[in-house]
C-alpha cells in the first residue's frame, strides 16, 4: 500500500505515521507514505495558498492550482490516476467497511483541506471520495487522513502480527469486543472473572459472546441491529431488555 499525503503540515503526517504498528510497516517496505507539501506547489512569490472567497464570508480558501499541481506530480510518477480521498466534514462517515475496500488499492492520495475548504473546481476535477471521520469539526484534515491510513493499514497483509486480530477485533460481525484481563488475579479488590481462570475453552467463548453483546446493547444498540445472532441470542438480547426495562420501573 503507497500513501500520498496531499498537505499543508507535511510534519504533522510523517512524525504521526512513523510511529507504533504503521511505524514498523513503512520500515519493513509493507506501507510506503509520502507527505507532499502543496506549498512547495504555489509558484508566487510568498507561495500564498490561500484567498478570500468569491461572493464573501468567513475566512480563506485553498486555491486549486497548488493543489492541482501537487496532485498531478502524483499522478504523473505513479503513472495512473490514483483514488483520491478530499477529508471533509461534509463527506460520507467513515467506518470498517470501508477501510477494507479501501486497503485494496494500490496507491492512495488524501487531500488535507484547511482554512475554510478548497475550491470546489479542483475538487470536481481530482477527487473520487469524500470523507468524514464523525460528527464533529477538526481545524484541518491530517488527524482524520491518519485515522484512515492507521485502520486501512491494519487491513493490509502482513501489518499486524497476528493476522486473525484483523477480523476478530470490534467490528467484526458489528459487535463490539468482550473485556479482557491479565495478571494479577486480582488487583485494586477486584477479581478477573473466575470462568475465564476455568480452562474451560468452550465456556469462556460463551462468556466472551454474551459480554460482546451486552457491551453493543448497551452502548451501540445502532450496531446490535446489523449483528448476526442465533436465535437463542436474539432471545438473550430480548431477556436483558426487559429485565433492564423492570430495573427501571422498580426505581
Ligand atoms: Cl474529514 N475534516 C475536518 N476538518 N473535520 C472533520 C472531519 C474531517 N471529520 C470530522 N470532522
Amino acid at each position: 500500500m503507497n500513501f500520498h499525503v496531499l498537505t499543508l503540515f507535511p510534519e504533522m503526517i510523517l512524525q504521526g505515521m512513523n510511529t507504533s504498528i504503521t511505524g514498523r510497516a513503512i520500515a519493513k517496505g509493507l506501507l510506503s507514505l509520502e507527505a507532499v507539501n502543496i506549498r512547495d506547489f504555489a509558484f508566487n512569490k510568498h507561495q500564498k495558498v490561500d484567498d478570500y472567497p468569491y461572493g464573501g464570508g468567513a475566512g480563506m480558501l485553498m486555491q486549486a492550482e497548488p493543489v492541482y499541481l501537487a496532485y498531478a506530480s502524483i499522478a504523473e510518477r505513479i503513472g495512473k490516476k490514483p483514488r483520491v480521498v478530499y477529508l471533509t466534514p461534509q463527506g460520507k462517515v467513515f467506518n470498517q467497511e470501508m477501510a477494507r475496500e479501501l486497503a485494496l488499492e494500490e496507491d492512495l492520495v488524501f487531500l488535507c483541506g484547511h482554512y475554510e475548504g478548497i475550491d470546489e473546481r479542483v475538487l470536481e476535477e481530482i477527487v473520487t471520495d469524500q470523507v468524514s471521520i464523525g460528527d464533529y469539526v477538526l481545524t484541518g484534515g491530517e488527524l482524520p487522513a491518519m485515522v484512515m491510513m492507521d485502520s486501512i493499514s491494519r487491513m493490509v497483509p502482513g501489518v499486524l502480527n497476528n493476522q486473525e486480530s484483523g477480523e476478530t477485533e470490534s467490528f467484526a460481525g458489528n459487535l463490539l469486543e468482550y473485556p479482557q484481563y491479565s495478571r494479577p488475579e486480582e488487583w485494586h479488590g477486584k477479581k478477573v472473572p473466575e470462568v475465564l481462570l476455568s480452562g474451560h475453552h468452550e465456556n469462556v467463548a460463551k462468556w466472551r459472546r454474551e459480554q460482546s453483546i451486552l457491551r453493543t446493547l448497551k452502548n451501540r444498540p445502532d450496531l446490535l441491529k446489523k449483528a448476526d445472532l442465533t436465535n437463542k441470542e436474539w432471545n438473550y438480547v430480548r431477556q436483558l431488555k426487559k429485565q433492564w426495562k423492570e430495573e427501571e420501573e422498580s426505581l
